[in-house]
């Protein structure tokens, strides 16, 4: 999930790159802890350089394209403001599909949704009013916008966006940018050749998906 919003910084960016797949399980390597100690994705490597933290490798490939990240320092620095803005909603979102996915069978699951919404209404109302009648937080598309896009599309097509008009707007035209192809990219690279670790994860989630 958290490795799209860094292809969609370098599909704006516009430049060449590879995508490594890992297999459901290899992130937890030590290959690949020595690039994330989390054992987590994404990871990016360019050269020398090995960087861990999608917010921190946003940053850093926006850094180089004024369409994401202005050169001004004080604009730059706003710009990390709202490229930052976008983990205070996150994690109450991210608990939507925990409840409702990942640990969908668990006996807690159903009776915590409730709080869950709550939480994540709160947030979002909170960002509909800063947004307002504008199309961009913060005035023109950029790192920050392309960040909190990407948090808010988890719960899209769930209708939790319906009660806010302007963050809906805010996310279709996002995602309507020709640099959201990535995703299509991305599920290409799960359709192909699936590896089993890949089809076992996801037996388990449709298992667990059915028993709520
Ligand atoms: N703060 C990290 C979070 C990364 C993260 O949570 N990655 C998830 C996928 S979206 C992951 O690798 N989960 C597997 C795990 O934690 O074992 C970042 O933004 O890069």
């Amino acid at each position: 999930m958290r490795d799209l919003r860094v292809r969609r910084t370098l599909e704006e960016d516009g430049r060449p790159y590879a995508v490594r797949f890992l297999s459901q399980g290899a992130q937890k390597r030590a290959s690949h802890r020595a690039l994330q100690p989390f054992g987590q994705v994404p990871t990016q490597e360019e050269g020398d350089l090995a960087l861990f933290e999608s917010g921190a490798i946003v940053w850093h490939i926006a850094g180089r394209f004024p369409g994401l990240m202005p050169t001004d320092a004080a604009a730059r620095a706003k710009s990390l403001v709202g490229l930052c803005g976008a983990d205070t909603p996150e994690p109450p979102i991210m608990d939507h599909p925990i409840a409702t996915l990942f640990e969908a069978d668990k006996p807690w699951s159903v009776p915590r949704l409730p709080s869950v919404r709550a939480r994540i209404e709160k947030r979002l109302g909170e960002a509909a009013d800063r947004l307002g009648d504008a199309e961009w937080f913060g005035g023109s598309f950029g790192a920050g916008n392309l960040l909190m896009i990407s948090v808010l599309r988890i719960i899209d097509g769930q209708d939790m966006l319906r009660p806010w008009p302007n963050l809906a707007a805010n996310v279709a035209h996002g995602t309507s940018r020709g640099a959201f192809r990535a995703l299509a990219d991305h599920m290409a690279g799960f359709t192909g050749t699936a590896p089993d670790e890949f089809l076992e994860w996801q037996r388990q989630m449709e298992a667990k998906a059915q028993i709520t």
